[in-house]
């Protein structure tokens, strides 16, 4: 039986040595390959969460524009009012409108055509049109309205067109910016 040697310290921590240096190296060696993959893939990371970041925002973005603003139209014998008059291009809009009179009315968009203008004239012209038969006496008719483009005062109106409607005072002038 050989006799039990004690151990070298001195080897022992060169051992420990060698073995902490080969682990700093493997480590560090780990650290670099993780930091090359890190950074070839960090581009396309950053890219990808930025295209996502960006998508998000534009569909953020998209949703608030989307939401319509309300408008409340209300037609009476012989008047057209509305909750608003300035509208802006390519804003949507929800127009509510209520006949409050105690007879048929319509409601249209149109470009003034004048206490004359034929109804016919009118419909063809008007970018948004409620039918009377849509619109009796205490109805209500919901309408998405986007106006494309400007509108100066004087170029636009809300009006209803059964005979002498117009005339006795059913338009309403609005403009859009
Ligand atoms: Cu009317």
């Amino acid at each position: 039986m050989g006799a039990w040697r004690r151990p070298d310290l001195a080897a022992w921590k060169r051992l420990c040595t060698l073995w902490t240096s080969a682990l700093a190296i493997c480590a560090t060696m780990s650290r670099r390959d993780l930091a090359a993959r890190v950074r070839d893939s960090l581009g396309i990371a950053l890219a990808s969460v930025g295209l996502l970041a960006l998508a998000a925002c534009a569909r953020l973005g998209s949703d608030v524009r989307a939401v319509p603003t309300t408008v409340r139209v209300t037609l009476s014998e012989f008047k057209v009012e509305s909750s608003v008059t300035a509208f802006r291009a390519g804003v949507p809009y929800r127009l509510t409108v209520i006949n409050q009179g105690q007879v048929n009315h319509e409601f249209i968009i149109v470009k003034p055509l004048g206490d004359d203008a034929s109804r016919e004239v009118n419909a063809e012209a008007a970018m948004v049109q409620i039918g009377e038969l849509d619109l009796p006496p205490g109805a209500q008719q919901t309408v998405m309205v986007t106006f494309p483009g400007a509108a100066p005062s004087g170029s636009l109106e809300f009006a209803c067109q059964p005979p002498r409607h117009h005339e006795f005072g059913m338009h309403l002038a609005v403009t859009v910016t």
